[in-house]
């Protein structure tokens, strides 16, 4: 059913139950249920306006990566620093008018830099175009939040926005489900370590116009974690919070900041310092590994690795490798760090690690 459909439906349902004090809790559940409705269609409208509009940024390269943050903090210039991208550099606000994709190399992949233009405070409300470089964030594989480190408040606000937003930084998607149903209430099941008690999920249910379902709750949560899992437009994805122009700071001030904040990434893009680290903070938050393909009697590609997300096993990589390939695996061989020895024998459910040496067998 179309969310069209079932809101005329949800509408039909409220102008039928008729309007008395026993009937008060149905007609505001189903209000309820018409306002997620209509959130709902309002967000998936925005998403297609936004992808018609030149900010539907291809997937290139092995992975993409936002660079947001408010004007000026310097992002035209890191990733011109990192990318063989000619992004705009100025020294007044607002420059920035569109996305612009670099490519970076590093360690044999390619990964996509998008300078992702202001944002601003209000931008998940739709301000300065806000939605639009949002629905960026939300489809690209990390996001670094940069900050002028002479003005560190703003990382609230940006966290804030993203937030707002719907994107879920370094967190896991609560361990939960919820079926739907045409009749029965509200059924939960939850695990005993669950600290909520089953009134306020049941409330949390409601006033998230649930009214007919089954949710099976499979770890401790919190409420919003729990919201979290009721809605369907999360994106949980990697990020990190990148000061720049560190060679502004004092140094006691900067003393101070790096104290406070250990997980904070200290760079300045204009003396191109910490750069390298920076580009280690995205290889692990993006969790890429580099496997160095070998043909029977041969020395292995060691110019070019199959890049592939970690984890990967053998049967993965040959899938990536050629989709439509139908033939059988009979065996793999591995070199390096999930080997046991070098050319161990493998199967095809090897997970692989970094930098390892692979021979397929057919
Ligand atoms: N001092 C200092 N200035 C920087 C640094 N990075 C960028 N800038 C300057 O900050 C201004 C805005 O930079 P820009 O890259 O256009 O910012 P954007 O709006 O975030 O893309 C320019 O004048 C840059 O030269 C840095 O690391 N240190
Ligand atoms: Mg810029």
């Amino acid at each position: 059913m179309s969310i069209e459909d079932e809101i005329e439906r949800t509408k039909e349902k409220l102008r039928e139950t008729p309007v008395n004090k026993s009937t008060e809790t149905d007609r505001g559940r189903l209000k309820a249920k018409i306002a997620r409705l209509k959130e709902k269609r309002e967000r998936k409208q925005k998403e297609s306006q936004a992808s018609g509009q030149g900010y539907a940024v291809k997937q290139r390269g092995d992975a993409t990566v936002s660079l947001v943050g408010p004007p000026s903090v310097g992002k035209s210039t890191l990733l011109n620093e990192l990318t063989n991208a000619d992004s705009e550099v100025a020294g007044y606000e607002f420059t920035t008018l569109e996305v612009i994709p670099g490519m970076m190399d590093y360690q044999g992949a390619k990964i996509q830099i998008l300078d992702v233009p202001g944002l601003v405070r209000g931008a998940s409300k739709g301000k300065g175009g806000g939605k639009q470089v949002l629905s960026v964030v939300r489809s690209s594989d990390m996001v670094v939040l940069m900050v002028d480190a002479r003005k560190v408040d703003m990382v609230k606000d940006m966290k804030d926005e993203l937030y707002g937003a719907g994107v879920r930084l370094n967190q896991e998607p609560p361990n939960m489900d919820i079926m739907e149903r045409g009749e029965g209430g509200i059924e939960i099941s939850s695990p005993p370590e669950l600290s909520l008690n089953e009134e306020t999920v049941r409330r949390v249910l409601e006033d998230n116009g649930f009214i007919n379902c089954k949710v099976i709750i499979r770890e401790d949560l919190t409420v919003d974690e729990l919201v979290d899992g009721l809605m369907d437009n999360r994106v949980y994805m990697p990020g990190f919070v990148c000061l720049n122009k560190t060679d502004e700071l004092g140094e006691e001030e900067e003393r101070r900041l790096r104290k406070e904040h250990p997980e904070w990434l200290f760079i300045s893009a204009e003396a191109g310092d910490n750069l390298d680290t920076l580009k280690g903070y995205l290889w692990e938050g993006l969790g890429l590994m580099r496997i160095y393909m070998k043909e029977k009697d041969k020395e292995p590609d060691m110019e070019e690795p199959l890049i592939v997300g970690e984890g990967a096993t053998v049967k993965e990589v040959k899938e990536f490798l050629d989709k439509k390939f139908t033939g059988d695996l009979k065996y793999a061989r591995v070199w390096g760090n999930s080997a046991k020895f070098p050319g161990q024998k493998v199967g095809k459910d090897h997970e692989l690690k970094d930098e390892d040496v692979l021979e397929l067998r057919f």
